[in-house]
């Protein structure tokens, strides 16, 4: 049945564990505090000039008063460096235990503006062409970049939905808001049932939102396009990795003669050959 009625919330230095037992009870939990406001401050500076000539949305999901703007890993170097923070390496690990690989697939600031009304509740998994899958494929996380209210459109969820049926249209009022103070992350399942707040305040609610996947699904952002080999090659190994230079599988994601997409960033460097995911893959996840 239906879990508690409100999203957990966890303090920044909470364990492994209780990151992954709410996640594995409620699908959802909030992190309080987990990166400071300065992070926030500098991920949003980075980003507002992109976000300006960002469109809004064009359609009810995306929300016309609601602006996204993609690319975060190529645009915000702060971002960068909290793209593998210990709760979303946490969250990941647990729930993809067992995965050959697993990394980043898309990246979005969404700034949700006054008068905005709240989003069709989801799962993000639908994106797979709306399959029921028997497993976890998706991580997501949304930071909050300004503090997250009821009032000023916070994400909203159905705690417990992973474990119902594929087919739901949730109404809005069988979501609660995952209120959080600017600078904490939220986590969710891409089972989950969710969607964005509607903003009855007179200020822009402004997140970013994660997703992150298991290597042998499609990765929903073009990262090698966005960051091609030069872009990357002077980037941290797991970084890199992270947003999908990487082998996944049995064969997935090679590149030339059956090489670890990693030869493409460093030639001079000797990968070797085969269609064989790189010997202590998991230790880079
Ligand atoms: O902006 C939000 O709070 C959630 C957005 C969302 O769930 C989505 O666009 O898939
Ligand atoms: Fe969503």
């Amino acid at each position: 049945m239906m879990g508690n009625s409100k999203v957990p919330v966890l303090a920044t230095t909470c364990s492994r564990e209780e990151i992954a037992a709410a996640l594995d009870e409620q699908g959802c939990v909030v992190i309080e505090n987990a990166s400071p406001h300065s992070t926030m401050d500098a991920i949003r500076a980075e980003l507002a000039a992109y976000a300006d000539d960002a469109a809004f949305g064009v359609s009810e999901f995306e929300g016309i008063s609601t602006r996204r703007t993609g690319s975060c890993v190529l645009r915000s170097p702060t971002y960068r460096t909290i793209a593998r923070h210990r709760a979303i390496l946490a969250a990941g690990q647990h729930v993809f235990h067992g995965a050959t690989a697993w990394g980043l697939s898309s990246t979005e600031l969404i700034e949700i503006f006054p008068g905005q009304g709240g989003q069709p509740v989801h799962r993000d998994q639908w994106k797979y062409d709306y399959v029921d899958l028997p497993i976890e494929v998706d991580v997501e996380a949304m930071w909050a970049v300004t503090d997250f209210t009821e009032q000023n459109g916070a994400t909203r969820l159905m705690p417990g939905s992973h474990r119902l049926p594929n087919d739901l249209r949730p109404a809005f009022d069988e979501t609660v808001p995952a209120e959080m103070s600017k600078g904490s992350v939220l986590l969710y399942l891409g089972s989950m049932y969710h969607g964005g707040g509607a903003n009855q305040s007179d200020e822009v609610r402004i997140g970013l939102s994660l997703q992150h996947a298991v290597g042998w699904v499609s990765r929903a952002e073009q990262f090698m396009l966005e960051c091609p080999p030069a872009v990357v090659k002077d980037w941290d190994d797991e970084l890199v990795r992270f947003i999908g230079y990487q082998m996944a599988g049995d064969s997935l994601g090679v590149y030339g003669d059956s090489q670890d997409p990693m030869a493409a960033v460093h030639p001079e460097r000797n990968y070797p050959k085969g269609w064989v995911v790189t010997e202590g893959a998991d230790e880079h996840l």
